[in-house]
Order: C-alpha cells, then sequence, then structure tokens
C-alpha cells in the first residue's frame, strides 16, 4: 500500500497537568506558526472559556505543524480521567502517539489508562519525559516506572523498544541525554519522524472516510472531523453515509478543509492519512462513515469506555425559578442534553418516570459539572441531583466500579488519610515512602467512596495533599459505604437572611449564607455538625427592646460563609437533597421542600429498610 511519507497523524496523552499542551505551544511557535512579534495567549489549544479557567483541557481539539517538508497532525487531549472518552477517540486519528510523563510525578492513573488504550490501538509510542527542569525530578527513577508500566499492560516487545525524549516545554527545549541540556526542538522532531510510521492508505481505492470527532463553525455549521482512511475525498462530492444505525444514506460533502496552526484552509481534496473538516452533512454524528456510493465500506463504530456515574437533570422546581434564566423549561433542556449526545460520545441520556427530568450519565463528577457549568452559562436554570454510581450484574451479582486512586502526602498526614480511607473501605495496595517527607500510596476504592472524598482529603491535609483516579474495571458491590457523617441546616421559610439569626446559629454550625441572601421553605443554609437535618428560622429579626440591644447588634462578629462551588456542591448533597442552578446562583436544597412531607417520606424510607 502506498504510504504518505510527508504526513504524520499523533496524539500528546499524558495524566493531568503533565505539560501536553505546553509542549504543543512549543511545537507551534518552533513551526513558525506564530509571528515573531505575536502575542499568543499561554496554552493556546486550550481555547474553551472553561478551558482558560479552570487551566485544564476539557475538549479533545487538533493543530498541524510542518517540519521540513513534513505535515504533522496533532490532536491535544485531556488529561482528567473524566474526559478519558475524548482520548480513546483521539486515538482513532492517530498513528502514534506522544505519551508525556513528568520528571517529578512519573506515572499516575491517567498515564497508565491512556498507555493501556494506546496499546490496544497497536499505535506506535514515543515517550517524552517533560518538565526535565523541575528541581525535584527524579528522572532514572521515572524511567523505571514507565517501564514497569509497560510491562504491567503486557505490551509487546516491540512496544517496550520504545524511545525517550526529554523536554522542558516551557522552554521549548528536547534532548536525547537528561545530562546535557536542549537547544531546540529539533531532536524531537527527528525521534518523531523516524518512529511514528507514515499514514497507510490506497488513493486508487474506494473511498473511506471515519467521522471522529464534531466541530461546528458559525458560518458553515456543524463540522466532521475526519480520517480520510482510503480513497480520495473531494469537494461538493456525493458520497454514500453508513450511520451508526446500520442505514446507508445518500450524502451531499459541502467544503472539505485541513488545519494549518491554528485555523482551518480550504482544499479541493484531501487524500488517505489527512484528518480533514467536512461541513454540509446535517445530522452527522461521531462513529458514521463516508464511502463510494457503488461500493459502501462502513467502519467500525467507536466504542467508548461505559458510563460510571449518573446525576439526574431536570427542570428549577424551586418557589423562586424563573428569576434569573431564560432557558427554562424540559423542552430546551431536552433538546440542550440531545445535542450534548451528539458530540460527546462518553455521555448518554436517559429519560425518566418525570417528564421534565432526565438521568445524565458520565465517567465522572467533573465531566457532569462542566456539563452542568457549560449550560448555566448558556442561562438554564436547572434542577440537579446527587451524583451516584452505575451498577450492573454480572453473573447474577450486583457489581459496582472501582477506581485507583493514587495519593501522596507529607509523612504527618498519612494516618489521618488512612483512617479517612479505611472508613470508606478502600484496600491499601502500596505505600512508597519517597525518603523527602512524602508518602504515596496506592488503593483501590469503591467508585461511590470517593464522591465528596476531594473536599474532606482537602481539609485532613490542609490542602497539601495530591490525588488523582481512574476507572479500574467492576467488583462486586462492597456493602454499604457511610459518606457523609453530617446533616443540613434547612430554611424553615421563604425570607431574607438577618444576621440576628446567623450570630445565634454559626456557634454550632457552618453556615452557607450572608445576611439579606434570599431563602426559601427547604432550602439547605448550612451544615449540621451531627447527622441529622434541623430545620432553623435564618430570617428571624431581633425584638428591639431597647435602643441599646440594637446597637450592639453591630459589634458581633459573623463567620463569613462557606462558599461552595458547582462542584462542591454536588459532591455534598445526600440522596434526599439536589442542587438549584441557575446562570448567577447555586443553591443546595431539600428535593423535598415541606418539612411536613419531609419528615413522613423519611419515616417510610426507615420503615423500608427495617
Ligand atoms: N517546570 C515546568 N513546568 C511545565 C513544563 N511543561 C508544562 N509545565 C507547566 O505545567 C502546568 C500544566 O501544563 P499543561 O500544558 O496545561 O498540562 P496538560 O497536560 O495540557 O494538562 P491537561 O490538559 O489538563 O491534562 C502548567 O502550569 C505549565 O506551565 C515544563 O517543561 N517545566
Ligand atoms: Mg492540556
Amino acid at each position: 500500500m502506498p504510504n504518505r511519507p510527508e504526513l504524520r497523524n499523533i496524539a500528546v496523552i499524558a495524566h493531568v497537568d503533565h505539560g501536553k499542551t505546553t509542549l504543543i505551544d512549543a511545537l507551534l511557535k518552533d513551526s513558525g506558526a506564530f509571528r515573531a512579534n505575536e502575542q499568543v495567549a499561554e496554552r493556546v489549544m486550550d481555547s474553551m472559556d472553561l478551558e482558560r479557567e479552570k487551566g485544564i483541557t476539557i475538549l479533545a481539539k487538533n493543530t498541524a505543524i510542518k517540519y521540513g517538508n513534513v505535515k504533522i497532525n496533532i490532536v491535544d487531549t485531556p488529561g482528567h480521567a473524566d474526559f478519558g472518552g475524548e482520548v480513546e477517540r483521539a486515538l482513532t486519528m492517530v498513528d502514534g502517539v506522544l505519551l508525556l510523563v513528568d520528571a517529578a510525578e512519573g506515572p499516575r492513573p491517567q498515564t497508565r489508562f491512556v498507555l493501556r488504550k494506546a496499546l490496544q490501538a497497536n499505535l506506535s509510542i514515543v515517550v517524552v519525559i517533560n518538565k526535565i527542569d523541575r528541581p525535584d525530578e527524579r528522572i532514572s527513577e521515572v524511567i523505571d516506572e514507565v517501564y514497569e508500566l509497560f510491562l504491567d499492560l503486557d505490551a509487546s516487545e516491540d512496544q517496550i523498544d520504545f524511545p525517550i525524549i526529554y523536554t522542558d516545554a516551557r522552554a521549548g527545549v528536547a534532548t536525547l541525554d537528561p545530562e546535557t541540556s536542549g537547544t531546540s526542538l529539533d531532536p524531537f522532531f527527528e525521534v518523531l519522524l523516524e518512529h511514528v510510521p507514515p499514514p497507510k492508505g490506497d488513493e486508487a481505492a474506494p473511498l473511506q472516510v471515519h467521522v471522529t470527532n464534531l466541530d461546528a463553525s458559525p458560518y458553515l455549521g456543524r463540522l466532521a472531523v475526519c480520517r480520510v482512511v482510503s480513497g480520495v475525498l473531494k469537494q461538493n462530492s456525493t458520497v454514500a453515509w453508513c450511520r451508526t444505525d446500520g442505514s446507508i444514506e445518500q450524502a451531499k460533502i459541502g467544503t472539505v478543509t485541513l488545519t494549518e496552526a491554528l485555523s482551518q484552509v480550504e482544499v479541493e481534496e484531501a487524500g488517505p492519512g489527512e484528518i480533514a473538516y467536512v461541513s454540509g452533512v446535517v445530522g452527522v454524528t461521531i462513529g458514521e462513515t463516508f464511502t463510494d456510493m457503488e461500493d459502501p465500506h462502513p467502519l467500525p463504530v467507536i466504542s467508548v469506555d461505559e458510563p460510571t456515574l449518573s446525576m439526574s437533570i431536570g427542570v428549577n422546581t424551586s418557589p423562586v425559578a424563573g428569576t434569573d434564566g431564560n432557558k427554562l423549561t424540559a423542552r430546551q433542556i431536552k433538546a440542550r442534553l440531545e445535542e450534548e449526545i451528539i458530540g460527546n460520545v462518553a455521555i448518554r441520556v436517559i429519560p425518566t418516570e418525570r417528564p421534565d427530568t432526565w438521568e445524565v450519565q458520565g465517567r465522572g463528577e467533573l465531566q457532569l459539572a462542566v456539563l452542568v457549568e457549560t449550560m448555566k452559562r448558556e442561562g438554564f436554570e436547572m434542577t440537579v441531583g446527587k451524583p451516584s454510581v452505575l451498577l450492573r450484574e454480572v453473573d447474577g451479582k450486583l457489581h459496582e466500579p472501582v477506581e485507583e486512586l493514587t495519593i501522596e502526602v507529607p509523612e504527618e498526614h498519612v494516618g489521618a488519610v488512612t483512617q479517612l480511607l479505611g472508613e470508606r473501605r478502600a484496600q491499601m495496595k502500596e505505600m512508597k515512602n519517597y525518603g523527602k517527607g512524602w508518602v504515596k500510596l496506592d488503593y483501590v476504592v469503591a467508585a461511590r467512596a470517593l464522591i465528596g472524598f476531594r473536599t474532606e482529603f482537602l481539609t485532613e491535609t490542609r490542602g497539601t495533599g495530591i490525588l488523582s483516579h481512574v476507572f479500574s474495571g467492576w467488583e462486586e458491590w462492597m456493602g454499604e459505604i457511610r459518606i457523609r457523617q453530617t446533616g443540613s441546616v434547612v430554611a424553615d421559610r421563604k425570607g431574607s437572611v438577618t444576621g440576628h439569626a446567623i450570630t445565634n446559629l454559626q456557634e454550632r454550625t457552618t453556615l452557607f449564607v450572608s445576611p439579606n441572601d434570599q431563602v426559601y421553605a427547604g432550602m439547605i443554609v448550612g451544615e449540621n455538625p451531627r447527622a441529622e437535618d434541623m430545620d432553623v428560622n435564618i430570617c428571624k429579626e431581633k425584638k428591639l427592646t431597647n435602643v441599646r440591644a440594637a446597637a450592639s447588634d453591630d459589634t458581633i462578629r459573623l463567620t463569613p460563609p462557606r462558599k461552595l462551588s458547582l462542584e462542591q456542591a454536588l459532591e455534598y448533597i445526600t440522596e434526599d437533597e439536589c442542587v438549584e442552578i441557575t446562570p448567577k446562583i447555586v443553591r443546595l436544597r431539600k428535593t423535598i421542600l415541606d418539612s411536613g412531607e419531609r419528615a413522613r417520606s423519611l419515616k417510610k424510607v426507615k420503615q423500608e429498610r427495617t
């Protein structure tokens, strides 16, 4: 089969924050993608607002650079475990990967996940040890750990024979010998071009084009991001469109564009191996194939790992609904969720008994929280339920998802952390003392035990601990795990919060509200250290018996309220609670707002359990 020697397709994969997007910055700069005096944002590929705010990559994105006369298509992927579906999809576009590993942190849970996927897809792998400038680098140990990881994942001899490049992505330099520092990225490109094969594919063969991602253009509408597997894809041509449901339709291709640095350039046609953007096919989705009208050959539908977490999203049912957002109806929410599943293969949407609520399934809390946050910014009001894990039956027994968890903490916090995890029935697999006052702990733990864990973990370790986890498989149900040990402080009426009421409550509870905040009956205004809910009048006015007493009110110090972010709120709530989300506000509330009804329902649940 003829090759395309002037082309390479690679994906950059790694654990979160190991420097993928920064390395791509360096590659873009080196290839002259920007004018000498051009102002370019740091991590330019992280172009979404939420990506810039959170400092992480959420969606996989393409760029392309030239080295000599070779064009290199590069896919930047997210490193956070929740967006693993993006990585899996990116791997279907490429022939090789750059596996980045932080020179100090070494391989992490997500390194393992992405490497496993790359090995399964039989891609060429180049290992890049990044951040070699870190004062705490442990390059030789990290390399040993990388070899161990390959062995552990049953890599073939060929695969274990990977080349290693050492980089300081921030400075934009690479070297093949960690003892001598690099001066340019040339060594990097040389290894890359030698080790990653050019794409195979026959120009004369019948057309086969795989839709691997979706994008949108304000002028052209939906764009299919495709890999041309064989044949030549031409503008304005008519093709057979093999849909995911097995049917075949006729479709007219609009424009065909190729990536150059950060822009799209229109072309007449795209040959085998190219990653092309196609407009004009309304309703196209990921995994479909454009192929020859006369001789259609659909490619396999892209499969990704199953979702492990689910959460309900429905219309805002609080008494103050409709005062803030402009997208309120069930129909609008349904349409938005349907739009999401077209572009996001790792998310599923399932109807519930209620016509105004849907179950949304995904890979993790952050992935679901990002969807909700995006909808919030688009003007939606919603009620969102507690995330819970998905269960399945294997051989007649109930199974639940389990995660591999890696933790690093200063020695003095090991006791507290092991206790915290013991309560959650986590099993310790390994404990390693780095000898520099830091200890690394590896656990296997039920995914549900980790919901809400991060907040507690950071409190226990005074914000110093590092934690990451990734889905490892399904195991038999581990029995009840009690997670939140505290109850909620619940407003018993509608009104405006008073300083006087706060003063009385702040000694015993942690409050989430400030004076003059508007509350309603059933809204959660704080946390009760005891494991039961407490109904309070948070709007209570002080009885003015005399002038002096009124003046003394000013001198009482109010503790600042605890503010929960959207993610924290979702993690925090219990089964009978939910979160009200509007473009401006995140409020916690009881699902049943009326206290009498709530008490009856609680009694019923208790009776059913005994
Ligand atoms: N010291 C040092 N810091 C680096 C280097 N490369 C990246 N960083 C820093 O590491 C942090 C994370 O970099 P990113 O490029 O966002 O990492 P990423 O792998 O794309 O992260 P995700 O996409 O969220 O998984 C940033 O603060 C970078 O400035 C390096 O070579 N040396
Ligand atoms: Mg990134």
